[in-house]
C-alpha cells in the first residue's frame, strides 16, 4: 500500500519553522527538476563535459553546471535563505543581508557525475545551517549546527532522504504526479554488516589502520574476522550511503598517506557533514578515523576530510585501529 503522506504533509505535521519547510520544498523541487535533466540528458546533449574546471580542480560536466543553476534558480526565492555554498562555485553566494536565524544552504548539486555517461546512479546532497547573528557572514560552522541534511538519489526511482535531526525519512517521487511521497519512514542503519565500500585502487595510499581493516575483511573466514565480507564501490557517494542506510555497510574515503594535509577527496560542508548527520541520526557512526566528522571546525567552504561512516560497530572498529596505530609503543 503506497503511503499517501506527501513531503508537505510530513514536514507540516511537526513544529518546523515554515520558512524551513518552504526551503525544503524548494530543494525537493530542484531535485525533481534535476532528475528530469539527468533522465533527458542524452536528448539535450548534456551528458558530456563542459570543458571547464571547477574550484575542486575537477572537469565539470554540463549537468554539474545545470544542476547547480537549478538549485540557485529554485531555492534563491526561499524567504529566509541568506546564502548558498555550492561545490561548483568557489565563492559564497549571498542572496540577502544576513539576519539571525536565516538559513544557509550547502550543496553538491550533482554528486558522482562521472557516472552520467555510463547511466549509473548520481545524486544531489544538501545541508542547512543558520546565520548566528545579524550581519554575520561566517558560513564555516561545524556539522553539529546542521538543522537539516539530505540527499536525492537519481536511480531507478528518484528518492529524497532527509533528516531534521529527529528521524531519517525517505520520499519517492511518484512518476505520475511528481509528488514526493513517504516510502521509507524512520530509516535505520543496521549496526552489524559484512559489506564495505572503498576504492581499492588506492590501496598504496592507505594508512596502516585502513589496510588492517580491509585486509581482515578480504581474509574472510580464515582471517581475524572469521567471516566473509562483500565489497561494493559505485563511485557515487549518494548511492553508497543509500545502500548503507538500507542494508548496512561501511563507506571509506581515507586521506592519502602521501598527502594527508589534502584531507582526502570528499568535501566537509556539502558531502561529509550532511551524510554524517543522516547516518548518525539513523543510528550509525561517522568519523575521520580520529574523531566525529561533525565536530570538525571548518577552515574553508571547500575543505576536504577523510570519511569513514556507516554501521556503528564497523566504524568503531576502524576508530579503534586508528587509535592503536596512533598510540606510542
Ligand atoms: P573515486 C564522486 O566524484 C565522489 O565525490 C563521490 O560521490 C564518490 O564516492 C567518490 O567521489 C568517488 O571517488 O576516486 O572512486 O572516483
Amino acid at each position: 500500500m503506497t503511503d499517501t503522506t506527501t513531503l508537505r504533509r510530513y514536514l507540516t505535521k511537526g513544529d518546523l519553522d515554515p520558512n524551513l519547510i518552504f526551503l525544503l520544498e524548494d530543494i525537493a523541487s530542484a531535485c525533481r527538476s534535476i532528475a528530469n535533466l539527468v533522465r533527458n540528458g542524452a536528448f539535450e546533449g548534456n551528458l558530456g563535459s563542459a570543458n571547464a574546471i571547477n574550484v575542486q580542480g575537477e572537469t565539470q560536466k554540463t549537468l554539474d553546471i545545470l544542476a547547480n543553476d537549478e538549485f540557485e534558480r529554485i531555492c534563491s526565492n526561499s524567504p529566509r535563505l541568506a546564502a548558498l555554498v555550492s561545490e561548483e562555485v568557489e565563492e559564497v553566494t549571498w542572496l540577502k543581508e544576513p539576519e539571525e536565524g536565516d538559513y544557509l544552504l550547502y550543496f553538491d548539486p550533482l554528486d558522482g557525475s562521472s557516472n552520467l555517461d555510463v547511466n549509473l546512479s548520481v545524486g544531489s546532497i544538501f545541508a542547512i545551517m543558520q546565520v548566528q547573528a545579524d550581519g554575520d557572514r561566517n558560513v564555516l560552522h561545524d556539522g553539529q549546527r546542521q538543522v537539516c541534511a539530505g540527499y536525492a538519489l537519481y536511480g531507478p526511482s528518484t528518492i529524497l532522504v532527509l533528516t531534521d535531526g529527529s528521524e531519517v525519512a525517505g520520499f519517492t517521487c511518484h512518476q505520475g504526479t511528481g509528488d514526493f511521497r513517504l516510502t521509507h519512514p524512520d530509516m535505520k542503519v543496521p549496526s552489524e554488516t559484512s559489506e564495505f565500500a572503498i576504492n581499492t585502487s588506492r590501496h598504496r595510499y592507505w594508512d596502516a589502520p585502513v589496510r588492517r581493516y580491509v585486509d581482515e575483511c578480504v581474509a574472510g573466514e580464515e582471517g581475524a574476522r572469521q567471516r566473509a565480507f562483500n565489497m561494493r564501490w559505485t563511485a557515487s557517494m549518494v548511492a553508497e550511503i543509500h545502500r548503507i542506510l538500507t542494508r548496512g555497510g561501511v563507506f571509506l574515503y581515507p586521506a592519502d598517506s602521501n598527502n594527508r594535509d589534502a584531507g582526502g577527496k570528499l568535501r566537509l560542508m556539502y558531502e561529509a557533514n550532511p551524510m554524517a548527520m543522516i547516518i548518525e541520526r539513523a543510528g550509525g557512526a561517522a568519523s575521520t578515523g580520529f574523531g566525529p566528522i561533525m565536530d570538525i571546525q571548518p577552515s574553508g567552504p571547500h575543505q576536504r576530510v577523510p570519511v569513514i561512516l556507516g554501521s556503528r560497530s564497523e566504524v568503531e572498529r576502524l576508530v579503534e585501529y586508528h587509535t592503536e596505530a596512533d598510540s606510542p609503543e
